[in-house]
């Protein structure tokens, strides 16, 4: 690959990882250029790029999907590349195509490479071929019959899952032989009405498996690398809430075999940029690719924080042809990084989205505090795009100290207006099994609740006496009944807020 200079940048994203990208733009003195829907006119993103170019109504399909209009004001403004941030059409291959097509760089791996981990089985079946360990399941281009047959080989329970979906989309537990041929049927018509292709596979199920992955980089010199791994098992209903790194459940052959493995995975497709090697990891510790992500992750700032590695300046230096900066084959990771996923959704109800007016927003700061946020106090919270609203990323010496860190994070953070999973995280990092790094991908949906909290556990089990101490206070205070008060101060009768916010607006 040549070297390619990029001089003007444009961000085809919206929210926080738009205003990430940009400020790793102006780190490397590039100009930028913001694309907006006529819901964003006033968002952070569109006054922090340099250009910004409207291209067209709320809806996601009539804005930040369109290829055509997003090509358009590369065009016209004269970007020499495009950063896809994630979602919208950061993993579409025809996207990446027609960048290039119009003579840009995309800032991300290639149309094949995408394709190739966007077809799940397809991924599946390449990187099983490298070596790297899959869960038993089916190959590619088996007819039902065929199907039924493996599926009694490889036993039940199994998981049915489409071919073209990933993230949790298109995919279904089966748990006895006689199910398999209804569940077969409904999900190659779901898979066709969502994906426009009923391809299908089968899985053994994994129980009770945390999801841990690594975060890889790759440049057109031949060299890639991995950044350890990010622990991401506190999710609901497919949408993460808290990820971390390194992992609890980590040891250094483990972080080893599964790093080599992840280098291996992007091999076999001939990867280049920064990417995602998703993991099931089973309590006896055998690991399993999942899917390949194509692109950069919402999670990405905690392997920033324990490797000191700016993400999104690597993915451009990367796109411009050059070196990676980091010389290192393996990368120890320094320190303990948490990320609290801050969404307008209530969490006292069914975590049903919010949306409105944010009223007054007060971030919080310090050492081992950063906020990525795309929002201000008067943004308007639209029903368009996802609830997401800010991302909390504390860190500190030790996994302890990024708790503690995290808990007063979360206290300072002040959101009015809208309703918002603080108390939620609140309540989180206040759980013993939390805290203790007992938890799975199920922990949240099943023995996780707003309103009952958990027997304490024995001082054995409890990881440091520092946490224990402060967990004991808050424990206290719970049953003061004054957690319950404060994580609900947000419903406006918290008198000196009322009062600044009178004040200031
Ligand atoms: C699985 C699984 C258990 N067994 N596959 C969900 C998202 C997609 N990447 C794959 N997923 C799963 N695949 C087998 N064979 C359990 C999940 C899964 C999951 C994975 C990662 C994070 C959260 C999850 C929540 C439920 C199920």
């Amino acid at each position: 690959m040549e070297l390619t200079n990029i001089k003007k940048v444009l961000i085809a994203n919206r929210g926080e990882i738009a205003v990430r990208v940009i400020r790793a733009c102006r780190d490397l003195g590039i100009a930028t250029v913001a694309v907006y829907s006529d819901a964003d006119r006033a968002s952070l993103h569109v006054r922090y790029a340099d250009e910004a170019v409207r291209i067209g109504a709320p809806p996601a399909r009539e804005s930040y999907l369109r290829i055509d209009a997003i090509i358009d004001a590369a065009r016209k403004t004269g970007a020499d590349a495009v950063h896809p941030g994630y979602g919208f059409l950061s993993e579409r291959e025809d996207f990446a195509q027609a960048c290039a097509d119009a003579g840009l760089i995309f800032i991300g791996p290639t149309p094949n490479a995408i394709a190739t981990m966007g077809d799940k089985q397809m991924a599946r079946q390449t990187v099983k071929q490298a070596g790297v360990p899959v869960v038993p399941g089916t190959e590619p281009g088996l007819r039902d019959e065929e199907l039924y047959a493996v599926a009694a080989q490889i036993g039940f329970p199994l998981m049915v899952k489409a071919a073209a979906g990933g993230g949790g989309k298109g995919m279904r537990a089966v748990r006895r032989a006689e199910d398999l041929p209804e569940m077969l049927a409904t999900a190659r018509r779901e898979a066709e009405s969502a994906f426009g292709d009923s391809t299908v596979y089968l899985e053994k199920l994994v129980e009770g498996a945390r999801h841990i992955e690594f975060q890889i980089l790759a440049d057109a010199h031949g060299n890639c690398i991995h950044l350890g791994e990010r622990e991401c098992s506190i999710q609901r209903r497919h949408q993460k809430l808290v990820e971390e790194a390194p992992s609890v459940f980590m040891d250094a052959d483990l972080r080893r075999r599964m790093g080599e493995a992840a280098i291996a995975a992007a091999r076999a497709v001939g990867y280049v940029n920064a990417g995602t090697i998703e993991y099931l990891v089973d309590k006896d510790r055998n690991f399993y690719f999942l899917e390949m992500n194509t692109r950069l992750q919402v999670e990405h700032p905690v392997t920033e924080i324990v490797t000191g590695v700016d993400l999104v300046k690597e993915q451009i230096r990367i796109a411009r042809g050059r070196r990676m900066g980091i010389t290192e084959s393996v990368i120890e990771p320094k320190g303990w990084a948490l990320e609290c996923r801050i969404n307008a959704e209530d969490p006292y109800n069914n975590f049903s989205p919010s949306v409105g007016k944010i009223t007054t927003l007060i971030t919080p700061s310090g050492p081992g505090v950063r906020v990525d946020g795309g929002v201000y106090s008067g943004y308007e919270i639209t029903p368009y795009y996802d609830s997401m609203i800010a991302k909390l990323i504390c860190w500190g010496d030790d996994r302890p100290q990024a708790i503690l860190r995290m808990r007063s994070a979360l206290e300072e953070f002040i959101i009015m207006g809208v309703k918002h999973n603080i108390p939620f995280h609140l309540n989180l990092l206040s759980s013993f099994s939390f805290i203790a790094g007992k938890f799975d991908t199920k922990f949240v949906e099943d023995r996780f609740s707003m309103t009952t909290y958990e027997q304490p556990p024995s001082d054995a089990e409890l990881e440091t006496a520092a946490i224990a101490a402060t967990l004991f206070a808050h424990r206290k205070r719970q049953l003061a009944g004054q957690v319950v008060a404060r994580n609900e101060r947000d419903t406006s009768n918290w008198k000196w807020l009322s009062r600044w916010e009178r004040i200031h607006r």
